[in-house]
């Protein structure tokens, strides 16, 4: 195996005997098939498009979730990727014959070979090949072997590759996001169409240029930024605008249920279906803004949160009394002390853990989710009186809430108490380095904010900022999940009307953490809005060569975080380098 795709990725340039998440060469090899499957699909979702106006809804749906699920910490599961590569091939046939139709026939070069897919055919053509035996795991296996980033590192080089990579990335952690949204009802046509477009892109000879392939990754970055906009919505059209509120930290006694990942959706489910069962829901990890939305907060059973970021997920898992719900990533192999207790949800998957599935409709029934925390012990009032008490944190500082300071923000900055912002967060991990971060807010000064997203706050949200000098706005403010990044740049954008400039030119540094793709479309988005002066740690992105690094630091002086030296960081981001 070989994968790079995340900043944990073994010795800093890839994994090839087994993940450092725990990924299998097996589940590697499946996830790299089902990629190239679903270039394959894209591709011809895009001819049928372009050529004939014809929109499969299932395609469109399909092609996101299962980009989705070979983001990391998602699946580990190898018979659900073969479900995954089969359905994928039966798509491809169904929306064959819709063409075929139609009368519609593909261009001549549609399936032509190009270099970097080695000895496969190209994907369209392989998706519909008949003389594969796909029967099992072990026969998909094998052909994924052959279609993993080293075939294509041979032929383009590293640096062409690792760009190729960077565009298939970003598009991982877009499809994720728009899953999200569709969840919730919210799709956007233009966004199907982008996302297969690029998929179309990644198998054509255009593919072998390093600058049409950045180009494709920048606008893949204006894609992810609709994606982060259409999910905003769908949460706060559904759930109304966060608010700032308060959030325990101390369980209470009763029978309990933990859900962790991003999908709101989820969590509302769970939250209708637990009503009058004397079940305490919990959030965990990424889902602690939850707790700021009015369509959320409102269920009385909605307890607090319990835990940290999802790394520490098999400690807090392993304390936690009651049943888990894995909704998204990040998702590790379960401790065999709560394996009995866990459940995946939508594309997540474990070996050996139950998975629950939506029916037709799109209703999930959490019934083995409930029935597990009505028999396990849930929080005892004894455990609860024994447990050191915590100070509460504060969630739901959204655009619609910061921008109702905004008067206020722009006075300080006027008057010279407010002297920077810092946006700080994205994704954590566990490795040493990321100490970096803590230590940055140690050297903030007080005449500073920060806005945190993602599971990135973990290491400060529940310190005691205190507020701005001379004002009743906290010092710290979390903005949401990572993919609330959209309510940074709104924030930013507006901050930069008011003072007639660019948002390059605010007094404001992003010193972001990236862990995993959803901050690789992330990053995309700030580069394709021309944000410059970008730090990005702890490491930088195995598969951008020094060549790749160049051309980025060149456009838009991105730099690595200087882990060694927080303080010289602080000192330079105060004077807006
Ligand atoms: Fe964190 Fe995991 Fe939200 Fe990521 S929980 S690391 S960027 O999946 O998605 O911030
Ligand atoms: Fe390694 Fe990250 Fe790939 Fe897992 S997802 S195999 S940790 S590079």
């Amino acid at each position: 195996m070989m994968c790079y795709q995340c900043e944990q990725t073994k010795g800093g340039t890839g994994c090839t005997e087994i993940g450092i998440c725990g990924k299998t060469p097996e589940v590697a090899a499946l996830q790299d098939l089902l990629i190239y499957s679903v270039k394959g699909l894209g591709s011809l979702a895009h001819h049928a498009r372009t050529l004939a106006g014809i929109e499969d809804a299932r395609v469109n749906t399909f092609v996101n979730g299962a980009i989705f699920s070979t983001l990391t910490n998602v699946n580990f599961a190898d018979d659900r990727f073969l479900e995954f590569v089969n359905e994928s091939r039966e798509l491809h046939a169904s929306l064959s014959a819709k063409l075929a139709a139609a009368g519609v026939t593909l261009p001549a070069d549609a399936t032509a070979q190009q270099p970097w897919f080695g000895s496969m055919p190209h994907p369209l053509a392989w998706n519909s090949q008949q003389d594969v035996a796909l029967g099992g795991v072990g026969d998909m296996i094998e052909v994924g072997l052959q279609t993993g980033i080293k075939a294509r590192q041979e032929v383009l080089g590293d640096t062409l590759a690792g760009l190729q990579e960077l565009l298939t990335y970003g598009l991982k952690g877009l499809c994720a996001y728009a899953h999200h949204a569709e969840a919730l009802g919210h799709t956007d046509p233009r966004v199907y169409a982008d996302v297969q477009e690029y998929l179309h892109f990644l198998c054509s000879p255009a593919a072998a240029d390093v600058g049409a392939v950045l180009d494709a990754c920048f606008r893949s970055g204006a894609t992810n930024f609709r994606v982060m906009e259409m999910l905003s919505n769908a949460h706060t059209s559904t759930f109304g605008h966060p608010v700032p509120t308060p959030v325990t930290l101390n369980p209470v006694p009763g029978k309990a249920i933990l859900v962790t990942g991003h999908d709101m959706h989820d969590l509302h489910m769970l939250l209708e279906q637990t009503q009058g069962k004397g079940i305490n829901v919990y959030t965990h990890g990424e889902m602690l803004p939850a707790h700021g939305y009015p369509g959320l907060k409102k269920y009385p059973h909605l307890a607090g949160h319990f835990g940290g970021a999802w790394y520490r997920q098999k400690i807090d898992f392993a304390g936690f009394p009651g049943a888990i719900a894995v909704t998204t990533n990040c998702v590790l192999d379960p401790l065999q002390v709560y394996k009995e207790n866990i459940f995946t949800i939508n594309e997540t998957g474990l070996a050996g853990v139950p998975h629950i599935a939506a029916d037709a409709s799109g209703h999930k029934d959490f019934s083995p989710i409930i029935q597990r925390a009505l028999e396990l012990p849930g929080f005892t009032p004894e455990a609860v009186e024994k447990a050191p008490k915590k100070r509460d944190v504060t969630v739901g500082f959204g655009h619609n809430a910061v921008l109702s300071v905004a008067p206020q923000v722009i006075e300080a900055i006027q008057s010279g108490r407010l002297e920077h912002i810092f946006l700080v967060g994205g994704c954590d991990g566990s490795e040493p380095q990321r100490k970096y971060y803590s230590k940055l807010y140690e050297h903030m000064p007080q005449s500073t904010m920060v806005l945190t997203l993602g599971c990135g706050k973990f290491r400060i949200f529940d310190q005691d900022f205190g507020t701005l000098p001379g004002t009743e706005i906290p010092r710290l403010l979390d903005m949401g999940q990572c993919n609330d990044a959209y309510s940074a740049l709104v924030v930013a954008t507006e901050l930069a009307k008011v003072f007639n400039t660019d948002v390059n030119s605010l007094p404001l540094s992003l010193d972001l953490s990236w862990f995993e793709q959803k901050a690789v479309a992330v990053l995309l988005t700030l580069l394709h809005l021309g944000v410059r002066n970008i730090r990005l740690g702890p490491r930088l992105p195995a598969f951008l060569t020094p060549e790749a690094v160049g051309v980025l630091v060149e456009k838009f002086n991105l730099m690595p975080a200087n882990v060694a030296d927080p303080a010289g960081d602080m000192k330079a981001m105060m004077a807006c380098k």
